[in-house]
């Protein structure tokens, strides 16, 4: 009698329990439904500009100069069929009779972008770590935060602030990622007549003048280690630098590395990772007569571009498709970006950009600090079980840590927007 009793109050108990599970589960969705509702009727209240969107900035056209000699326009170009002119004064600096290429954040005015005076505080800080089963670490890293008190400033006279990363991940032995480390300084700066001459400001001539050294000193690296005396030929590295000049950046990639941007906590990549996978590269290489073996160019090697690897190289006898040639994307920082993760693709091969970057971002709230940041990440990539070395290098561009990410949509609500968001609260 007793035991009965006492099991049916507990069956009773399973059923309420039971119940209210599948009532929180009710409750649950439909709070997501509505918040998923709410969402899309806000963003459909604004201009949403895609994260590929260019701001281009010409000078004034001549119709233009006659309406009012001191307007430029700026031009948002979401796509194709969808672009948007509006003036921006004349005095607004950087911006004259340049073409500048930035991403845009989802659901952010342009006047913001465009207008913006901001300037980035660098600091960084880097973690690198061979992994418990493997016995030699192979990727190199760089950071100096500034560069013209590491070069000294006789030397490197630039009107703005510089500073400059590269990862380097190599394979087949050290020599390769060694020989690029060592002598960063000397092939991306030293050497090229542009980082010499004294500059008043940072127009687009000096960009681009930048942009053709650092592709040269690429290829110069790569055609030092065709010696077999400087590095073997089995050997090669991966490339990934980024250089920061003032508010610009200028992310160049050969390789499997990725720069990631954290643009108010949404991952913004800054390059692609140079496989079989990507299908521009794949297509690129099979037209160059290259081939692929599995993931592997030739069947030897992951990456389709790398320095070194001089044997790979040399099996064909025209172009090879093996290139040393980075890619490089320059933009404009805004107040909007607020670190840059570099890492190679031991970090990538257990998490994606939006992980990393989200992972850092609560850190960095947190306590602030990226040395601790990019060790987290690092042995947040051993957590995963990742196979390979790990290095990672974070770059903050503003001394506060990030902000909350709720303000995001308040900002985006329209009069029009919340009456509705009333209406239907109400009904
Ligand atoms: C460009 O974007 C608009 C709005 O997002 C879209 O309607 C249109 O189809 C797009 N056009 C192309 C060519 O992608
Ligand atoms: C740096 O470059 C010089 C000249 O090419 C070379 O002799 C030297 O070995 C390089 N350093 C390293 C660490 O590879
Ligand atoms: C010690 C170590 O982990 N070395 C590895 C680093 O990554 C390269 C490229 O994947 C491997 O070949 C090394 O064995």
């Amino acid at each position: 009698m007793r035991t009965s009793r006492a099991s049916s109050s507990v069956t009773e108990k399973w059923l309420l329990f039971t119940q209210l599970c599948l009532l929180k589960d009710l409750v649950i969705r439909c709070v997501r439904q509505f918040i998923r509702r709410a969402k899309s009727m806000l963003l459909s209240q604004n201009v949403v500009v895609e994260p590929t969107a260019e701001i281009n900035v010409k000078s004034s056209s001549s119709s233009q100069q006659d309406l009012n000699n001191s307007f430029q326009i700026a031009q948002v170009r979401i796509n194709d069929s969808v672009c948007i002119e509006i003036p921006v004064p004349e005095d607004t600096p950087l911006l004259r009779s340049v073409k500048k290429t930035c991403s845009v954040a989802a659901a952010t005015t342009v006047e913001e972008t465009v207008t913006t005076e901001f300037v980035p505080k660098i600091s960084s800080g880097s973690y690198a770590d061979k992994g418990e089963s493997r016995e030699y670490m192979e990727d190199e890293h760089i950071c100096i935060d500034d560069l013209s008190s590491h070069l000294g400033s006789s030397f490197f006279r630039f009107p703005v602030p510089v500073a400059f990363y590269g990862v380097f991940d190599g394979h087949g032995g050290s020599q390769a990622s060694r020989y690029i480390k060592e002598n960063a300084t000397r092939l991306f700066f030293e050497e090229d007549a542009v980082f010499r001459e004294s500059h008043s400001t940072v127009n687009a001539f000096l960009l681009r003048e930048v942009e053709r050294s650092h592709r040269r000193a690429y290829r110069l690296a790569d055609l030092a280690m065709e010696d077999e005396s400087v590095v073997s030929g089995s050997c090669g590295t991966t490339a990934l630098t980024a250089l920061v000049i003032g508010r610009h950046l200028m992310v160049a990639n050969a390789g499997d590395c990725r720069a990631v941007l954290c643009r108010r906590g949404r991952a913004v990549d800054l390059s692609f990772d140079h496989k079989s996978t990507l299908d521009a590269e794949r297509r690129r290489v099979e037209e160059l007569g290259g081939y692929f073996e599995g993931e592997y160019i030739y069947g030897e090697l992951a990456v389709t571009r790398a320095l070194g690897d001089w044997s790979v190289k040399r099996l064909s006898s025209s172009l090879s498709p093996l290139i040393s040639d980075p890619e490089i994307k320059q933009m404009v920082l805004t107040e909007e970006d607020e670190f840059l993760i570099m890492g190679c693709d031991g970090v990538w091969d257990v998490m994606t950009s939006q992980y990393a970057v989200t992972f850092a971002r609560q850190g960095l709230r947190r306590h602030g600090d990226p040395r601790r940041c990019a060790m987290e990440l690092g042995r947040e990539a051993f957590r995963l079980d990742t196979s390979d070395n790990v290095t990672v290098v974070v770059i903050c561009f503003t001394s506060s840590p990030p902000a909350s990410q709720r303000r995001r949509i308040q900002f985006c609500v329209s009069d029009e927007a919340r009456a509705k968001l009333q209406t239907m609260l109400q009904g």
